[in-house]
């Protein structure tokens, strides 16, 4: 085979976003997008791409075997050495990430556009790991968007179609791949990480015996599902469903939260089960829900945090070096970063900035309101992780007093820290002039003079806010001092109470409106209290103060989680 120059023209904004390149499918079928996109991800990497070693997988969505295969060719053209490869294509993010840093590889492509739907007229995308196992870092991800905008050839070798079912050592062309199970090695990872003895003490020796069910939505985590719950656990194939991945995640759209995993919320309330979790597409999202029992994702890493020392393995040899949260997610970790004497860090949203401080040995469990949550074994959110760490919690909590449920945990741990009551209302796709006018306008009213120590009031009630700061979050990397601007609008108010509005990075089309709404109590009365009703106050007072209905025309979200 030899190398090939293939002329080429640049599909303008190939600009990967909160967590890659992300477009429908068809926009990636286009002649020459993928190869684009691939060939600038490969004159990007940091040292170039001659000799270097890549994992390549991802959720399996529509369009994942073809694009594998262009990753292959346009891999020999550019003279990379390895591929190691996940069967199918499948690899879960987390399992990615672990495969990074435990076979030493120079970094990762990742195949999926995480919980958004797949299918021939959903979305696809393409993201880029780094040799840490992380997401690439700003830098890299604009040389990428740089080069794709200026790219007139790639290179690759006209390599016939690999047959990517089988797991073993293969020549391909010039390069070694080697086709591996995408399960093995990973569970390996969190067997070491964790108790699985002490779980399953708790799951089978306790009576009446704890009801569990795992949803994988479709996505890529079935198979790591049933290894962990049926052939680790020893659970019955009734405590998991959707577990084969599907190229269309079965027509439904496979994020974990309560909208859109309806499947188990219907089973757990139905059936009462006491222990119930869900991943998204690729695996690095999660969500705790049980019977009448929903965990928030910002008190679900609060809550890890605190436990880690007592309940996990890991962090009991290893200590915990330091906590960290994205700007939006509320601060109940940083009460518990207080109470334990840790730093806590406050980054933009998007994995990618707790990486440095990972690798610095500064951070060692964070996480988002986005149902992220994951700690320093990798360097990506770990979904399956958060739930095998939720179920070490429930094992531990047992252990001290028998009987404890997911309610349990949580009331005791606002009996301890107060609790932070949090929202996320998301208005998808809306016409980005309007949002982009809500955004500026919002600007406008920060910098307007006598907006700080103002009054905001609510619209049904008389409950008012006194403005103490407002402004565009940025953000300083305290490791590289690379700095990161207009990360999100935020309001902070007197009582503690914070307001955010940010556009999504991870849409495929139009423009995605979060408002984010956060209020602190340390009244013991109101714990038991509906979120929504404690935050309609500020989300009044976000609503007006923001215009939104207006900018927008939109009078409700699509999702409250
Ligand atoms: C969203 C979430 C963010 C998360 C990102 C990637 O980004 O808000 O917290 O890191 O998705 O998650 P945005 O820009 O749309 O708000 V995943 O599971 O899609 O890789
Ligand atoms: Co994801």
């Amino acid at each position: 085979y030899e190398v090939k120059t293939v002329t080429t023209k640049p599909h303008p904004g190939q600009k990967p976003g909160t967590s890659g390149l992300r477009k429908k499918v068809k926009v990636f079928q286009q002649e020459h997008y993928t190869e684009n996109f691939v060939q600038a991800i490969l004159s990007a990497m940091p040292g170039g791409a001659e000799g270097k070693t890549l994992v390549v997988g991802g959720d399996g969505r529509f369009f994942s075997p073809e694009a594998v295969q262009i990753i292959l060719r346009l891999s020999a053209g550019n003279g990379i050495k390895k591929i190691i490869l996940g069967k199918d294509s499948i690899l879960s993010t987390p399992a990615v990430s672990a495969l990074i840093r435990q076979l030493k590889t120079d970094g990762g492509i990742l195949l999926t556009a995480s919980h958004n739907p797949g299918g021939p007229e959903n979305d696809f995308g393409i993201k880029f790991n780094t040799d840490n196992g992380g997401p690439a870092p700003e830098e890299v991800t604009n040389r990428i968007y740089k080069i794709s905008e200026g790219i007139k050839e790639y290179k690759q070798m006209d390599l016939p179609d690999l047959d990517i079912s089988k797991v073993g050592e293969f020549t391909h062309g010039p390069l070694a791949v080697s086709i591996i199970d995408p399960v093995t090695e990973y569970i390996k990872l969190l067997k070491e990480i964790f108790d699985f003895d002490m779980i399953k003490a708790w799951l089978h020796e306790t009576s009446p015996k704890p009801t569990v069910l795992f949803d994988a939505l479709n996505g890529v985590t079935g198979p790591y599902g049933r290894a962990i719950f049926v052939e680790e656990l020893g659970l019955d194939e009734s405590s998991i469903q959707n577990c084969v991945p599907m190229p269309d995640f079965g027509g439904s759209h496979p994020d974990p939260n309560l909208t859109y995993a309806h499947d188990l919320v219907a089973r757990v309330d139905k059936e009462k089960i006491q222990f119930g979790a869900a991943s998204d597409g690729d695996g690095d999202r999660n969500m705790i829900y049980g019977y009448h029992a929903f965990v928030t994702p910002s008190d679900s890493v609060a809550i890890i945090a605190d436990w880690a020392e007592k309940a996990i393995p890991y962090f009991k040899k290893g200590g915990v070096k330091g906590l960290a949260r994205s700007m939006p997610t509320s601060g109940a970790i940083d009460l518990v970063a207080k109470e334990k004497g840790l730093e806590v860090f406050e980054v933009p949203t998007g994995w990618k900035f707790f990486g440095n401080l990972m690798d610095a040995g500064r951070l060692s469990i964070c996480g988002e309101e986005s149902f992220g949550t994951g700690s320093d074994h990798i360097r990506e959110k770990d979904g399956v992780w958060a739930v095998v760490a939720w179920m070490s919690i429930l094992a531990a909590a047992n252990k001290e007093k028998a009987g404890q449920g997911i309610n349990d945990v949580l009331m005791a741990h606002w009996n301890k820290y107060g609790r932070s009551f949090f929202s996320r209302y998301d208005y998808e796709e809306c016409e980005s002039e309007g949002a982009e006018k809500m955004m500026s306008h919002l600007r406008d009213t920060f910098a307007s003079s006598g907006f700080v120590g103002k009054s905001l009031k609510a619209t049904t009630s008389s409950t008012s806010f006194t403005v103490k700061e407002a402004d565009d979050f940025s953000y300083t990397d305290p490791i590289d001092g690379s700095v990161s601007k207009n990360q999100g609008l935020y309001i902070k108010f007197e009582d503690g109470s914070r307001i955010i509005f940010r556009l999504s990075g991870t849409g495929s089309s139009g423009a995605t409106v979060r408002l984010y709404v956060e209020k602190y109590s340390k009244d013991a009365s109101e714990y038991g209290h509906d979120a929504q009703d404690g935050l309609k106050p500020l989300i009044e007072v976000a609503l007006a103060t923001s215009k939104l209905q207006e900018f927008t025309g939109r009078d409700k979200p699509d999702v409250i989680t």
